[in-house]
């Protein structure tokens, strides 16, 4: 090794890695018996062998769909099934895991442990997030929600899955993209881990990430404009005005995997939003395993969630694939976003 790696080296001082870091911090975490710390690295676990599966798409056969339409009426990818199979595994095999809500599954799937009895947390997930843009190789995410199974609660059903989003004790999301990095919160900060290929383990890069006040981005459809309400419309054409002194235009970055839109936007500052269109009245992202984990992140980040009225995080679930409106990112922006939204503002 050169004296310049070592020099670089020493910059990045000593590795800590997932497993060490969970352990760590184990204590932030109210009735802390190790359950949770081991259910985050089954879903680690999960996500580097989805991971692996990705790296070697296009060698292996896992393009194109299964020709099975999935509960939300969209043609389920080869990936999409993989990765669902592969969480799923993942959490039936821990055993912290009493009941599982998937984007890939219509029904929640109850999970039996060994004598041991059943692990005492819900998780909610898309296993693969954007799956349409595997086969042009664009980043896709897989996201995650947790929640504790209600106390006293007997079987898990699906109705122990449907809390409100501030009821979350851990939220978060992988992108599998230039690298693949796992961010997440338990309500304590937000932290980013990289994985590292050579070794196999999700180091920590990312500490303490804060989302910027403001930004200079935003992500939106924009081919549905003609279908968005007035306000939005109106807020979309203030975004594109010239007036430097305002800090306009923004810049659109919309990718189309809300993963890597929110991951880009969380660290550099912008506001992701899929509104209600025509074609999707009531947005079309959905609410327990997508907007609800994601409002978490960006909420302990210092950003806003909301559903263009109220805060993602507050609103009472009725169906585990029901969807929402979703305005995500930098405070300030969303609170613009609102304005517009209102009628409050206007372009002059
Ligand atoms: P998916 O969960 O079926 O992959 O759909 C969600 C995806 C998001 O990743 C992305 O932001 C959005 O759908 C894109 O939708 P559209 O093509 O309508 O812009
Ligand atoms: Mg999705």
């Amino acid at each position: 090794m050169d004296g310049n790696s070592d020099v670089r080296l020493e910059e990045i001082g000593a590795y800590i890695t997932l497993e060490q870091f969970i352990i760590e911090r184990q204590e932030e975490l109210a009735h802390s018996t190790g359950a949770f710390s081991r259910l985050i690295r089954d879903l680690s676990v999960a996500a580097k062998i989805v991971n692996w599966h990705m790296r070697r798409a296009g060698i292996t056969d896992v393009f194109g769909d299964t020709g099975v339409i999935n509960v939300q009426g969209e043609v389920q990818q080869v990936m999409d099934a993989l990765a669902h199979k592969e969480f799923v595994r993942a959490l039936r095999r821990g055993g912290e895991c009493c009941l599982i809500g998937s984007e890939e599954h219509s029904e929640a799937i109850p999970i039996r442990t060994n004598d041991d009895g059943e692990g005492n947390y819900i998780v909610l997930l898309d296993p693969l997030d954007g799956s349409s843009n595997i086969e042009v190789n664009v980043s896709v995410g897989t996201i995650f929600s947790i929640y504790r199974l209600p106390d006293g609660w007997g079987e898990p059903t699906v109705e122990a899955a449907l809390q409100a989003g501030y009821r979350q004790v851990g939220a978060g999301y992988i992108v599998y993209g230039s690298s693949t990095i796992l961010v997440y919160t338990t309500g304590h900060g937000v932290n980013g881990f990289t994985l590292d290929p050579s070794v196999g383990e999700f180091l920590l890069t990312h500490p303490d990430i804060r989302i910027p006040e403001d930004g200079k981005m935003y992500s939106i459809n924009e081919g549905n404009y003609n279908s968005f309400e007035d306000g939005l419309r109106k807020y979309i054409k203030w975004i594109q005005l010239e007036r430097e002194e305002e800090g306009l235009p923004l810049s659109t970055r919309y990718i189309g995997s809300f993963v890597a839109d929110f991951h880009r936007n969380l660290l550099k500052g912008g506001l992701y939003m899929y509104p209600a269109t025509r074609k999707s009245p009531n947005g079309k992202l959905r609410l327990m395993y997508e907007a609800n984990p994601l409002a978490f992140v960006v909420e302990q980040a210092g950003g806003a969630a909301t559903n263009g009225i109220q805060p993602i995080l507050q609103l009472e679930p009725e169906k585990l694939h029901q969807r929402t409106p979703l305005y995500i990112g930098s405070k300030r922006m969303v609170e613009t976003a609102h304005q517009f939204l209102r009628g409050d503002r206007d372009l002059k």
